[in-house]
């Protein structure tokens, strides 16, 4: 606990903290990561499914696969690290929060100034029409019964909004993304394996600019030798950060 009580104090301490985020915090609340002990990388091809060349080819692909993870997430509730990076947020201690993770859980934490550097399923948009925005519910919906989305305008299938490997980044989370990172004196890296960039590249501007990273991750990451901290487990991290903050 000594640690846990020395990292709440650089916490409160710091002038500018920002949280980036991986699939990790998420698989506590029953979303399998990637890389992880137990990630979907063991069982399907992933970069495939995520993949925009492939979408174009055969949206299918993505809709069979991403059924179970990405149109399901209304179930998932937020869990201790969601919830209690939202408290950090509402006791002002936490500025911003970079997530990689495309499962919209950190919202359901409480944390209002979420910048999601990989978009998100939210809407659902034709690759050719502009102005075609769908809800999550509605594609949702469909997804559920077997079928794909369409465009209400020319029938194409519609993309969810997640950045796919082979896509730009949404310009404005990057760009608010680099400038938050490099504002950050203090970085907390959680539940990443620091591997897909450029999003992975972000607590090197902190570093850059003198600042420190805290890791807490469960597995070995490039900037572990960087780190000011270390942690191994999520669960145990953010419970012990809960029992110093209570309900504050
Ligand atoms: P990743 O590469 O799967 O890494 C996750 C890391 O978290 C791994 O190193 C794990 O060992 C670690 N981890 C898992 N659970 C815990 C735990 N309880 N305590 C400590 N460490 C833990 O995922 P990244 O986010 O680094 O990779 C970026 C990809 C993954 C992004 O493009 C995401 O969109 C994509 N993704 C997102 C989700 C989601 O939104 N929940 C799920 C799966 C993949």
């Amino acid at each position: 606990m000594d640690d846990i009580n020395k990292l709440y104090t650089l916490i409160k301490e710091a002038k500018h903290l920002v949280a980036l985020t991986g699939a990790g915090v998420s698989t506590l609340s029953g979303i399998r990561d990637f890389r992880g002990k137990n990630g979907l990388y063991n069982e399907m091809d992933a970069d495939k499914i995520f993949s925009i060349e492939y979408f174009e080819k055969d949206p299918s692909f993505y809709y069979n696969n991403a059924g179970s993870f990405i149109y399901n997430l209304d179930e998932k509730e937020a869990s201790i690290v969601h919830t209690v990076l939202g408290q950090l947020e509402r006791l002002g201690f936490l500025k911003a929060l970079i997530t990689q993770n495309i499962d919209l859980l950190h919202q359901k934490g409480g944390c209002k100034n979420v910048i999601e550097i990989h978009g998100s399923p939210i809407t659902h948009y034709c690759l050719r029409c502009s102005g075609v925005n769908v809800s999550y519910e509605e594609a949702a919906a469909v997804v559920r019964k077997g079928e794909m989305p369409k465009c209400p305008k020319c029938d194409r299938v519609l993309k969810p909004a997640i950045t796919f490997f082979g896509e730009a980044l949404p310009a404005q989370a990057l760009k608010k993304s680099v400038t938050e990172s490099q504002k950050a004196d203090v970085m907390l890296v959680l539940g990443t394996s620091l591997t897909v960039h450029p999003a992975a590249g972000m607590p090197q501007y902190t570093l850059r600019n003198s600042g420190k990273i805290v890791i807490v991750n469960n597995m070995p990451t490039p900037l572990d030798n960087m780190a000011f901290m270390h942690f191994d487990d999520l669960a145990t991290v953010f419970e012990g950060l809960k029992s110093i903050i209570g309900n504050n």
